[in-house]
């Protein structure tokens, strides 16, 4: 009976013996891989002051790398490098035409900010990248496109620079456009989503004094299903889809102090007036 009783007591013991074994095994083989793939997929940048840093991405669960490492002599079409950014900012800054915010005051920045909007690659003229790339002529230099918002100017305006040469930046000039002026009146744009309309507001400030508002309404025609009915209440567009006629009416409110904050308004009522449209048969 004793006998009997043990058999399966046994049995668990050697399973639960065989078990441990194998994840032992297993967590040994885990280690090995994890080591060795940290061994031979880390990319490492050293820094001009002898500093390893390491690369973004050095490593993945394949065993695969990306290298993230900048060329020393960028190509016309490679983007602009960390070190070309970093004096290109410094010379935006120090410039006294431009006075960019310094790094430092990003957290402080306000309407009255010069701000560094956009920085980009400025691609050469085609002619010379062909002749760099075709016939052995010299590298065209490169350059950067720099968006100014100069809140710090009365009234602010958007500025549009092209600086050069990069990495180490001599001149910025205002770029010169043919079919618009630069630079152009500080604009400030919201868009609003309200049901299947994009609302897009723009306030204008030109350069006169004028707060201009300007509104727009995309996306897609409010409609829904034909019925005869429903042409006493809009206009049939296909075959199942009628689009109703309805307004689209928008108000704004602007509360400006001038000379003292007492308010006036005055209020416009709307009503319906019929009438005839050439168009409509
Ligand atoms: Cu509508």
């Amino acid at each position: 009976m004793t006998s009997f009783t043990n058999k399966p007591g046994r049995a668990w013991q050697v399973s639960t013996g065989i078990l441990l074994v194998v994840c032992i095994g297993l967590l040994i083989a885990l280690i090995v891989v994890a080591s060795e793939d940290k061994t031979t997929t880390k990319l490492v940048t050293v820094t001009s002051d002898g500093q390893e840093v390491a690369e973004c991405g050095e490593s993945n669960p394949n065993g695969n790398s990306i290298d993230l490492r900048e060329p020393s002599s960028p190509g016309p079409f490679h983007d602009l490098t960390e070190e070309e950014m970093k004096k290109l900012r410094t010379f935006l800054q120090n410039d006294p035409r431009i006075r960019a915010n310094t790094f430092e005051e990003i957290a402080t920045l306000n309407t009255k900010s010069s701000y560094a909007y956009m920085v980009d690659l400025w691609v050469p003229p085609k002619s010379e990248v062909l002749d760099f790339l075709d016939s052995g002529g010299p590298q065209p230099a490169r350059q950067a496109r720099v968006m100014m918002f100069r809140g710090d100017k009365s009234p602010p305006v958007v500025e549009e620079w092209i600086c050069g040469p990069l990495p180490d930046v001599t001149n910025c000039d205002l770029m010169n456009f043919t079919n618009r002026r630069n630079p152009v009146e500080f604009e400030s744009r919201t868009i609003l989503v309200v049901g299947n309309y994009d609302y897009v507001i723009d306030f204008i400030f030109h350069q006169n004094g004028v707060i201009e508002t300007r509104l727009m309404s995309t996306g897609y025609i409010q409609g829904n299903v034909f019925r005869a009915v429903e042409r006493q209440y809009g206009f049939r567009l296909e075959e199942t889809l009628t689009a109703n006629l309805h307004h689209h009416m928008f108000h704004l409110k602007v509360d400006l102090d001038v000379s003292g904050t007492s308010n006036r308004y005055e209020t416009l009522n709307v009503e319906p007036m019929a009438t005839k449209i050439c168009w409509v048969r």
